[in-house]
């Protein structure tokens, strides 16, 4: 217990393959194919404590892409989308959360070695814990310090980059490795072409002349949902948005704004590229709106569609 990290202080139980269990008992064989060639599939969802009660941020987009990942890697979930969210409100429910971060996972495990994992089973986790401020408490109000990653993006010719799999954030390590050894926040990582693709964890908007673009899904991004709430969010606030924009490293310089989205991150300014300022080196004003609008809408929990209440 006592050396366990902070965040799962408190942490009682872990949801694996359709029981409950101690936080300390959900362990797995060392010789688990995911651990060894990275075939497993994961999300990251927030439940937020809204005016209505707690209530999971788009889940059900969430247990789509989930589902949709699994195909990929003929992961064959062994649970149906109501088990899981069945599973996951009774666990939210059983540890006593308001807000927390959700982790669903879905992995080949212990079978026999070697490539094909058509014989190792499917197993299914779910933990929850709380999770504040993705990139520190300052981040989401003064905003981050990002560099442009050496290392570029996987395209989605080699790793299907709409599949949210696990061995592929060895990308995202990398990129995160190498930006904070340097002394910054985040990266930003490039495509083969080297356009902007996203952040590690991130999607990424730009604005520019009071319009919003983001890069679109064939720049070798993830498909963020937070993305699409944010299009939508900015859309009905009354900009114009370019959601399949190339954008290139230049722009990022020159940019009025720049802000990160992802459900860990949620919409966190960027003040800073390769030590460029941005704007006046602060969340800018239209940052500060679709930021807002966001937080809005998640504390009245205003748009029924996106809740899922627990
Ligand atoms: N791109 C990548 C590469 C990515 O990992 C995420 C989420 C996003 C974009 C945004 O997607 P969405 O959450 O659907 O808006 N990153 C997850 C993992 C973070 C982590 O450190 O782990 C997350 O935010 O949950």
């Amino acid at each position: 217990m006592s050396d366990r990290p902070e965040m799962f202080e408190g942490v009682e139980e872990i949801w694996l393959d359709g029981e409950f269990v101690d936080f300390e008992d959900a362990q797995v064989h060392l010789l688990t194919h995911a651990l060894h060639y990275g075939t497993g599939v994961f999300e990251g969802v927030r439940c937020y404590d809204t005016d209505n009660g707690p209530a999971i941020f788009r889940w059900e987009e969430h247990l789509e892409r989930l589902f949709d990942s699994a195909k990929v890697y003929d992961i064959d979930i062994p649970f149906s989308r109501e088990e899981l969210t069945e599973a996951t409100v009774e666990l939210i429910d059983r540890e006593g959360l308001a807000s927390c971060y959700i982790r669903p996972i879905a992995f080949y495990g212990y079978g026999p070695l070697g490539l094909n994992p058509s014989e190792s089973p499917v197993q299914v986790g779910l933990a929850a814990w709380p999770w504040g401020a993705y990139l520190g408490e300052d981040a989401l109000e003064n905003g981050v310090d990002v560099a442009i990653s050496s290392w570029r993006k996987y395209s989605s010719s080699q790793i299907p980059t709409n599949a949210k799999t696990t061995g592929t954030y060895v990308n995202s390590v990398l990129a995160s490795l190498e930006a904070t050894g340097n002394g910054y926040t985040e990266a930003i990582v490039l495509n083969k072409e080297g356009n902007v693709a996203e952040g590690p964890g991130e999607n990424l908007f730009l604005v520019r002349d009071g319009e919003i673009f983001t890069t679109g899904l064939a720049e070798s991004i993830l498909d963020g949902i937070t993305r699409q709430s944010v299009i939508t969010i900015a859309e009905e606030t009354g900009y114009t948005v370019h959601d399949d924009a190339t954008i290139s490293r230049g722009e990022l310089y020159t940019a009025d704004e720049l802000f990160f989205t992802g459900t860990a991150a949620e919409v966190t300014p960027i003040r800073s590229v390769d030590d460029n300022q941005i704007g006046q080196g602060t969340k800018g004003p239209v940052t500060d709106e679709i930021q807002t609008a966001f937080f809005d809408l998640i504390e009245t929990g205003d748009r029924e569609e996106w809740f899922r209440y627990v």
